[in-house]
């Protein structure tokens, strides 16, 4: 059985009638938003935000009806992926390229339910590189503020050209080595000019459902 799908679809339980959700982004997230879809069209009444262009377009196709965030107070429950976990639920993410639009739904929502295989649980976040969305204009000299903070830092590329986020903004892939204090780490960032947000989401996750490679679900 795939642990991704395990995870997605048992996440898409904590869907009830009248729900307004917010959907990930990512492999994991796929499964919960096909499952949702299969529970749309089954008769469940949900709006959704989506977390990305990419979620956008499948959530429509699944016939999952999408508002904007302004037009709710809050979200009731967002279903995510993410590429570290550790024992505090603080997470990194933003692999995919969706951190911003993620962490902005993830603050709008009352419960974030995390999905993820066993491959994500670490006990100290970092050995996964920090993605940090940054400005396009001079974003060499963001990168060297960053740097000063400790790090190590690529800017992401596909196909060979510079990654171009979903808000035209660029990410840097950074390594802080292990991140001792998520916490403090994800406000200090936040204070250079240029950077726009960063993956670490600290505090924020209520529950993370694990799918386990032998078949294994912990909620
Ligand atoms: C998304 O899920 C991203 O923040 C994160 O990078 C990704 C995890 O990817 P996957 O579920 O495909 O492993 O929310």
């Amino acid at each position: 059985m795939n642990p991704k799908k395990l995870t997605g679809e048992k996440a898409a339980d904590f869907i009830t009638d009248g729900m307004m959700i917010g959907l990930g982004t990512g492999s994991t997230a796929y499964y919960a938003i096909k499952k949702v879809g299969e529970m749309v069209r089954n008769g469940l009444n949900v709006k959704a935000v989506p977390t990305s262009k990419e979620t956008a377009d499948l959530a429509a196709e699944e016939g999952i009806e999408l508002i904007e965030l302004s037009e709710v107070e809050k979200l009731d429950i967002t279903i995510d992926g993410a590429d570290e976990v550790d024992p505090d639920f603080n997470l990194i993410k933003g692999g995919g390229g969706a951190l911003l639009r993620e962490k902005i739904v993830a603050a709008a929502t009352e419960r974030l339910i995390i999905i993820v295989d066993e491959s994500k649980l670490v006990n100290k976040l970092g050995d996964f590189l920090l993605p940090i969305e940054v400005t396009p204009f001079n974003w060499e000299y963001t990168q060297k503020m960053i740097n000063k903070m400790g790090a190590t830092s690529e800017i992401r590329k596909k196909g060979g050209e510079i990654f171009v986020t979903d808000n035209d903004n660029y990410i840097l892939d950074c390594d802080f080595g292990k991140i001792e204090n998520p916490e403090k780490l994800t406000i200090d960032l936040n204070t250079i000019p240029g950077v726009v947000e960063n993956g670490i989401f600290a505090n924020m996750a209520e529950i993370v459902v694990v799918g386990y490679n032998d078949g294994k679900i912990e909620v």
